[in-house]
């Protein structure tokens, strides 16, 4: 026997030989390991070679199947919204909607039908951070018993482009710069700007994307729309306009942009971490889906273009009747086989919805069937059990790579006439049951010649970016300038800055002033619009500060102690977070245990340095004299403190722990509290008035 190596003793077989024998037959109780094929693997740990330190052979299948297989593992990732995270759950119907549509799924109070939805960045790579600024994807695939509808949405209203044309330009202006790959998942660099600001249709996006909804502080707290104006159509062949929006039953919530920068680095995986936690303690996160039904006059009716994606109906002018609920309840069971394969095509839709002629909405039809071909490699993707209708599906489409199926018989062609001689001859047509759509009176505005042209009201880039501008809080507009500002900050071309400011006198000439003085150069001219702007009343409905939640469900409190933490004060204060529905974690210098007042220990949820203040929506103090003496010499503690403060979030503290506040800055007001109530009630809230005192917007 050669030399003696150490093998390793995972399976709890032990045993000290280079060539793994078992020492027993099959384990019992234990699956057998097997190749692709079915057969059974003797040693995983030692690949075939001739003597112990001779070549390895050719011969051994067991390890090049294992190797290619793994050479394989990656798919090509998506060229936009790579970064996702999912889950599955169930959409709930309210009541009846067999008056404005005859799809299935909205027939029946109380019907329940299964959807998977992915939320996703943009711009990063598949591996990129959960909190850069960027637009989040909100994609609905509901398994309909009629076949899938993909509602396949973002958690901003509208959209940076109104014809698909111009998509590839965009996304190759937003993602990494074609010659250095950098940055990744970020807006703020000079291509970006430099396309942007020659493209007067973004603005309103713009607005919305430099506003706080581009930094949500968690999936489960964004809105998310359909954006493009769909049609509903009734069993009697009547149609109406739709706009699909999702609420979050946790109020919409988002973070400050100096915390999302710091999150990246607290938590690469924030988002997604905090989706799965949630599920995975029972937490389930909902939303209701509501509606915006119109018909043609009330669109016509309208300053603006329904069909221009560009474009929002404010709440105000047509409320949202509230249809149903989504609740998610399980997380995916394989990230790749679930996640990374969903296939969302908005073209899947289900008799009783319907498209309309906006241009980006027409192009996306196309976009989505072609990508998935390259990206699952397959025209069969529909097979892959995420993406497969929980329906029948029947049809003479045969063949091709990766083809799962089997089907039987002869017919594998339409009309034919095998069944009349015995033999089954497949399915058949349905004009009763099948999807027609729906058609338009003839000679309607919609139809005409062929030409390269757009309409007119989708000239008008400025209304609504003012709209926005102007129902926010002063507080969301120092956010948004300040977000231009930093945007702008990095691009290096000297001539885009002015043009985009150019751009944005058209919206507000106070916001380009400040984004003007932000950047320190002189206010350019106004860009001339291609339609002059109006004034649209505001609608409060947009902003996030006037309609926030006061709520501690689904939120987490930071409670950082140290050695001779008050264990009676620390219990209540856990008793108390966990009864308003928030989560409580414990955050000391060292994660082993640290010694409370009543002499017992306690484990820590984690490390101080590991665990900043900006994964929590409020934090405790709660520290005795001895402690906060100890901590006073700590960096990480006084960082912990001064960015809860600087989040504008609630503190609550021990009398003891005030000199550590005090050395971070803290200085007293509604959010700063003793434990108690009062923290339950200033925990809920984010104290916006403490900002102009902490940091220098535009
Ligand atoms: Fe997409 N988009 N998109 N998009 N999109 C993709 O499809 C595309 C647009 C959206 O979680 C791709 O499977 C074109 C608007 C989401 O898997 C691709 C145009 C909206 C997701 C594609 C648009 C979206 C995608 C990349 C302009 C909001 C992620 C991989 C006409 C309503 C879905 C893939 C998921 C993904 C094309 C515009 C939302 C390349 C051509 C507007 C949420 O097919």
């Amino acid at each position: 026997m050669a030399d003696k190596i150490a093998f390793d003793t995972d399976r709890g077989e032990g045993g000290e030989t280079h060539q793994h024998v078992p020492a027993k037959g099959p384990h019992e109780g234990m699956d057998h390991l097997t190749t692709n094929q079915g057969i059974r693997v003797s040693d995983n740990q030692n690949s075939l070679r001739s003597g112990a330190r001779g070549p390895t052979l050719l011969e051994d299948f067991v390890l090049r199947e294992k190797i290619f297989h793994f050479d394989h593992e990656r798919i090509p990732e998506r060229i936009v919204h790579a970064r996702g995270s999912a889950a599955h759950g169930y959409f709930e119907s309210y009541e009846s909607l067999s008056e404005i549509t005859k799809a299935d799924l909205f027939q029946r109070k109380g019907e329940k039908t299964p959807v998977f939805v992915r939320f996703s960045t943009v711009a990063g790579g598949a591996g990129s951070v959960d909190t850069p600024r960027d637009v989040r994807g909100f994609a609905v695939k509901f398994y309909t018993k009629e076949g899938n509808w993909d509602l396949v949405g973002n958690n901003i209203p509208i959209f940076f482009i109104q014809d698909a044309i111009k998509f590839p330009d965009l996304v190759h202006a937003v993602k990494m710069e074609a010659d250095r790959a950098y940055p990744q998942a970020g807006s703020a660099h000079d291509t970006f700007w430099d396309w942007a600001s020659l493209m007067p249709e973004t603005t309103h996006m713009l607005m919305w994307a430099m506003s706080d909804r581009a930094i949500p502080r968690s999936l489960r707290m964004m809105q998310g729309f359909g954006i493009h104006t769909f049609r509903l159509v009734n069993e009697a062949g009547q149609s109406s306009f739709v706009k699909f929006h999702w609420r979050p039953k946790l109020g919409t919530q988002s973070t400050l942009w100096d915390e999302a920068l710091k999150l990246q680095a607290a938590d690469n995986d924030y988002h997604r971490r905090d989706l799965y936690e949630a599920i995975a303690a029972g937490n389930f996160p909902e939303w209701e889906l509501g509606l915006q039904v119109f018909d043609e006059k009330f669109a016509e009716s309208l300053p603006y273009d329904v069909l221009d994606p560009t474009k929002i109906i404010p709440e105000e002018i047509l409320p949202l009747k509230m249809v149903g609920r989504l609740v998610l309840d399980r997380n995916p069971d394989n990230f790749f086989a679930e996640t990374e394969q969903v296939a969302y095509c908005p073209a899947n839709i289900v008799p009783g919805v319907d498209f309309t002629n906006d241009p980006l909405l027409q192009g996306r039809l196309f976009s989505y069937l072609d990508t998935q071909k390259s990206r699952l490699g397959t025209a069969n993707f529909h097979q892959l059990p995420i993406n497969a209708p929980k329906c029948p599906v029947m049809n003479f489409q045969r063949d091709g790579q990766m083809q799962m199926n089997v089907p039987t018989g002869r017919a594998n062609y339409e009309p034919n006439s095998l069944s009349a001689h015995g033999e089954p001859g497949g399915p058949r047509e349905c004009p009763v049951t099948g999807f027609r759509t729906f058609e338009k009176p003839a000679g309607t505005a919609e139809q005409g010649d062929k030409l390269r042209v757009r309409a007119e009201l989708f000239a008008d880039h400025y209304s609504q970016a003012r709209l926005f501008w102007t129902s926010q809080t002063s507080s969301e507009q120092s956010h948004i300038a300040s977000a231009f500002v930093f945007e702008l900050s990095k691009v290096g071309l000297e001539q885009v800055p002015p043009r985009m400011v150019g751009n944005l006198l058209n919206v507000d000439q106070q916001l380009a002033e400040r984004v003007a003085a932000g950047l320190g150069i002189a206010l350019p001219n106004k860009n001339a619009p291609a339609r002059a702007p109006i004034d649209l009343d505001p609608s409060p409905a947009l902003s996030i500060q006037k309609n926030m939640k006061e709520t501690l469900e689904g939120r987490k409190i930071g409670i950082l102690i140290a050695e001779g933490t008050d264990a009676k004060v620390l219990a209540s204060l856990i008793k108390d977070v966990t009864g308003a529905g928030a989560t409580p974690f414990v955050v000391a210098p060292k994660i082993g245990k640290t010694g409370l007042s009543n002499g017992k220990g306690m484990k820590a949820d984690g490390q101080l340095l590991g665990s900043p203040s900006q994964l929590f929506d409020a934090v405790a103090v709660i520290l005795s004299a001895e402690g906060c003496r100890q901590l006073l010499q700590d960096g990480a503690a006084l960082q912990w403190i001064m960015d809860a403060f600087g989040h504008l979030k609630a503190i609550t503290h021990t009398a003891e722990a005030l000199p550590l506040l005090q050395k971070a800055g803290v200085e007293p007001d509604d959010g700063v509290t003793s434990p108690g109530n009062d923290f339950l009630k200033a925990a809920a809230k984010r104290f916006f008035d403490r900002e102009p005192k902490l940091r220098m917007l535009a």
